[in-house]
């Protein structure tokens, strides 16, 4: 029967997990088996979805190729449309072979019968001539999505493709990708942690409102902050003797120390004492009143960071500051994940009193809504909002070109909108 296009609908089980999640292999393999069998690549848009599972398409002068994958089942769904004198099953064949397919199937259709369709009076060869010269097949354009998403809300960045790192390690999965717009990126079982280009917003507003408004601290623990942004940040102030920080993942260190040093810029620093080991351990058995500043610099409270969320983690470290000291811990997102910045601010509350409870908030555009905190807690007379020396920080923005903290927005971080108080009570 002769037709227009030729569809093989495919089923492609027993597949590699890993490979099912990776957008850019997935990506690439699609493109591939639409070259190797013989098509003309126009665009490719593929979305990764947090945690499992990616979409995508590649648009071809011959039509299309089509794929929804489930990792958590080893299963793709694809699709392989075309027209004209391409011979899909070599994509099939290619695609097998890529998601490593212990069982497949496929059915054949023949879409578009000649013999029930009445052709109008179309130049389609021509057309198709002229959309050939028009299209460079060296170049096509690539559309491959980096989606953070929770079960209603999402945020998207494009990305090459190129993925830099990629490990698995004993407590999550580290990966190091390139978006268009903010360049490289740290993600954590595919949750974005910081960007080459809006880091500062994150470890300036972690480090420096602290340091000013304590105005003394030279003895600081850090917990989490494998990238390093934080501990670059707090060692620009002279008066600090030492950091020590206590990362759990030795693979977040490294993959960042080589993709993002402009980061992980200070682990040189003589100041520093770095120790990979477990932040919950090691503030449960650190001395009493030892630290001005404690900073917990880590990621959502999913995985490894869990405990860092936790009523017994919080008052080892309100046992373990010095009695004028902060405490200060990301914070979670107040439209995100609401719940966990509500819990988390009565957990602090109920430990050092909600007078000495703050809620900083400030803008990060490649976290999920943007909007994102720092909660405090303060172990004596200190008033986060009132900054003792505005002058010591605007003579420091200059000095150390800082681009998101000043003293304005230090005011400004602290003033809560209506929404947020309510959570908050
Ligand atoms: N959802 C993102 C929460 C990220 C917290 N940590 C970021 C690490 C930057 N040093």
């Amino acid at each position: 029967m002769s037709a227009l296009g030729n569809h093989i609908l495919v089923e492609f089980s027993g597949c590699t997990p890993k490979i099912m999640n990776e957008v850019s292999t997935i990506e690439q393999g699609m493109v591939d088996a639409a070259i190797k069998a013989g098509a003309t690549v126009i665009n490719s848009t593929f979305h990764h979805f947090s945690p499992y599972g990616v979409s995508g398409v590649v648009v071809i002068q011959e039509s299309h190729l089509a794929i929804h994958t489930w990792p958590e089942y080893g299963y793709a769904a694809v699709d392989l449309f075309t027209c004209g004198d391409i011979d899909s099953w070599i994509s099939f064949d290619y695609l097998k072979e890529v998601f490593q397919a212990k069982n497949y199937s496929a059915i054949e259709l023949r879409r578009g019968s000649l013999s029930l369709l009445e052709r109008l009076d179309f130049d389609l060869t021509t057309m198709r001539e002229e959309a050939k010269v028009r299209t460079n097949p060296e170049f096509y354009t690539r559309n491959v999505w980096f989606t953070d998403k929770d079960d209603n809300q999402a945020l998207s960045l494009r990305y090459t493709g190129e993925v830099f790192h990629d490990v698995q390690s004993p407590f999550q999965r580290v990966k190091i990708l390139e978006s268009y717009k903010y360049g490289k990126m740290l993600t954590l079982d595919d949750m974005v942690m910081t960007t080459e280009k809006d880091e500062f917003h994150y470890h300036e507003m972690i480090s420096h409102p602290a340091m000013f408004v304590h105005g003394n601290a030279k003895n600081i623990l850090v917990i989490g902050g494998g990238d390093g942004g934080t501990v670059r940040e707090l060692l620009r102030h002279e008066g600090v003797e030492k950091v020590t920080m206590v990362e759990i993942d030795g693979e977040v260190i490294e993959a960042c120390k080589k993709h993002l040093p402009q980061i992980a810029a200070s682990f040189n620093d003589p100041r520093l004492e770095l120790i990979v080991g477990d932040g919950i351990e090691f503030a449960a058995n650190a001395a009493a009143e030892s630290y001005d500043l404690i900073l917990v610099d880590g990621s959502d409270p999913v995985g490894p960071a869990e405990g860092l969320f936790s009523v017994k983690f919080f008052n080892d470290c309100a046992n373990a500051l010095k009695p004028g000291g902060i405490l200060l811990t990301q914070g979670e997102s107040p439209k995100f994940n609401d719940r966990a910045f509500a819990e988390l601010h009565h957990t602090i509350a109920d430990i050092f009193g909600k007078q000495n409870t703050y809620v900083s908030l400030f803008f990060v555009p490649t976290y999920p809504t943007g909007m994102w905190s720092f909660q405090y807690g303060v172990k004596g007379d200190l008033n986060m909002k009132q900054l003792p020396n505005p002058e010591a920080v605007r003579a420091f923005t200059e000095k150390h070109n800082l681009r998101y903290y000043n003293e304005d927005i230090h005011a400004a971080s602290f003033a809560t909108p209506g929404f947020v108080r309510e959570l908050l009570k």
